[in-house]
């Protein structure tokens, strides 16, 4: 899952972001985020940049982080929290009330096109909720269920 966000110098000089990178991510949780896109800078006055973050959960509950941008205004960094949450029943692809290998394997089909799945086991399978189900998601899944990945703190 992708969300942009938008830089806008309110001031009366450039805005210049002085960090490398420009926008950093920090926290618990940083490693579910990834800036895929970078503000450009200097920010002029009046004007605008964005920035993009990719969402991949690595566990099904609440995933948090810090954003910080380093820049040469007043509120120097500049910081904001994100967070953005993994369900429980979004991983249990044949709905049957346990995430386990059964869950993995029907994933696994449906990504190399064995079969083409409902859409309520697509939806669930679609583990890092980029719209698509593929290898990435049968993966995530794969390493949930043989536990290298942190349990659901709500049980399966
Ligand atoms: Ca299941
Ligand atoms: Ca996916």
């Amino acid at each position: 899952m992708d969300h942009t966000f938008s830089i806008h110098n309110t001031g009366n000089a450039d805005l210049t972001l002085s960090g490398i990178p420009k926008v950093a991510i920090s926290g618990s949780n940083a490693a579910d985020f990834t800036v895929t896109a970078q503000p450009s800078s200097p920010v002029e006055q009046d004007s605008s940049t964005t920035f993009t973050i990719h969402f991949v959960p690595s566990a099904a509950d609440t995933r948090t982080a810090t954003v910080s941008i380093a820049n040469d205004s007043s509120e120097n960094p500049y910081t904001f929290s994100i967070e953005g949450t993994g369900s429980v029943s979004a991983w249990d692809v044949n709905d049957d009330g346990k995430i386990d290998v059964l869950d993995v394997r029907l994933c696994l089909q449906i990504a190399e096109g064995a079969i083409p799945g409902t859409p309520e086991q697509r939806a669930a399978a679609d583990v890092d909720l980029d719209g698509d189900v593929d290898l990435t998601d049968a993966q995530i899944l794969a390493e949930y269920v043989i536990g290298i990945l942190s349990a659901f703190p709500g049980g399966g």
